[in-house]
């Protein structure tokens, strides 16, 4: 209850602050924090939405949106959004960002950069100052899966333990827990779980890029200098927010 609690914050806090009625377009993000935003929008008023548009990271986020009762649509005929709010697993004190907990990691950063303003939510377990410490499952790698054992290798051969320093696996690719043989993300891809030691996790955008440019990987789960603000619901009733 105390993190369902302070994701409420969180969310509350995000929508009373950026989305206003100049907001129109405006992308929701994946997750079990991002509930709380649509509640919040809805909240705001039939006259409040009439005008918006609502664009989704995927296939959760698009039934979070139609079972809202708000307007649907697509970033092919909104391409340009006034505000994304989505959720993390993890943000860093420079406001880099693991995502893709829930393997939507790629749709998320189209709308993300889509956005004229990018806003995470979370609750306090995800306020962290060096990623990796604690989200330890490993960065979220959206792949093709005709080349997900290559990636995997190179992915070791980068510094990626298959065993992590508390015995559990680390670098792996990630197994439907009700269905045999790997998750598969919207598009149609896999995805790899991949952690890094705590000095290469320090500089998020240069491993961002090196991952990046490995053949077949289509998006990878850092966001980088791209969120305007983080709001984070605390235990105590209180939001902090990083800028
Ligand atoms: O996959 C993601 O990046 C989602 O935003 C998600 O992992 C956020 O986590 P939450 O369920 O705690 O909001």
């Amino acid at each position: 209850p105390a993190v369902e609690a302070a994701k409420r914050l969180a969310g509350y806090a995000a929508v009373d602050r950026h989305v206003g009625l100049d907001q129109k377009f405006i992308g929701i993000g994946s997750g079990s924090t991002v509930p709380y935003v649509v509640d919040r929008i809805v909240a705001q008023g039939k006259a409040a939405n009439r005008d918006r548009v609502f664009i989704p990271t995927g296939f959760q986020s698009k039934e979070l949106i139609i079972k809202a009762g708000l307007t649907l649509g697509d970033v092919d005929q909104y391409p340009d959004l006034d505000v994304t709010i989505d959720g993390a697993d993890e943000v860093d004190d420079e406001l880099n960002a693991i995502k893709g907990g829930g393997a939507c990691q790629l749709r998320e950063k189209v709308l993300a950069e889509a956005a004229k303003v990018w806003i995470m939510v979370a609750d306090y377990r995800k306020n962290s100052k060096v990623l990796g410490t604690t989200w330890t499952q490993g960065i979220p790698i959206e792949v093709a899966p005709f080349a997900y054992a290559k990636v995997l290798t190179n992915l070791a051969h980068m510094g990626s333990p298959s065993v992590l320093p508390n015995g559990k696996p680390g670098l792996s690719l990630r197994m439907g827990k009700m269905k045999a043989g790997p998750v598969v993300s919207d598009n149609g891809n896999f995805i790899i779980d991949a952690p890094f030691p705590p000095e290469m996790m320090e500089n998020a955008l240069e491993l961002l890029h090196r991952i990046k440019m490995l053949t077949g990987v289509v998006e990878v789960g850092l966001f980088c200098h791209m969120a305007k603000a983080a709001y984070f619901g605390n235990e105590d009733g209180s939001v902090s927010i990083r800028t």
